[in-house]
């Protein structure tokens, strides 16, 4: 069953340089509401465990470096459909490959420096959300 939530996270060089706030602002005028919101720095284990399904990629060791290299802002999201649409509003992984307008292709520097995370499906949505999160239902 759909949720209607997602789970995002503002990654750090968008962080870092100033670029949350044109971000959230973009996230709500496209119709999705912040239920959960915080800023965090994660260790590189912490992050590790949050990439933990792509353990076996050759970028898995520069994904845990570059994600604990600064502050990260993760939040839950609400709207109807909201994985889906979320995907779309954020655009593909590789920037170069990224529709015009999507939070990516403003901000996104590469395929691993790509401003933000989105939720791939209703089931991860939950997963990452208790990562940062406890009880998410009350939210
Ligand atoms: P998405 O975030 O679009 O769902 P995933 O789940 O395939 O993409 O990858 C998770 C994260 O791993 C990406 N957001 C990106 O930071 C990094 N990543 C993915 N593919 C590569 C790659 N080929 N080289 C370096 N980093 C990558």
């Amino acid at each position: 069953m759909a949720t209607n939530r997602t789970f995002t996270m503002i990654k750090p060089d968008a962080v870092a340089e100033g670029h949350s706030g044109a971000i959230l602002k973009i996230i709500e005028e496209a119709g999705f509401r912040i239920v959960a919101l915080k800023m965090v720095k994660l260790s590189k284990e912490r992050a590790g465990q949050f990439y933990e399904v792509h353990k076996e990629r050759p970028f898995y060791g520069s994904l845990c470096d570059y994600m604990s290299s600064g502050h990260i802002i993760a939040a839950i999201l609400e709207k109807e459909n909201a994985v889906t649409d979320f995907r779309k509003l954020i655009g593909a992984t590789n920037p170069e490959e990224a529709a015009e307008g999507t939070i990516r292709k403003l901000y996104a520097k590469s395929v691993e420096s790509n401003a933000v995370h989105g939720s791939d499906s209703d089931e991860n949505a939950e997963i990452e959300g208790n990562f940062y999160f406890s009880n998410i239902e009350k939210f």
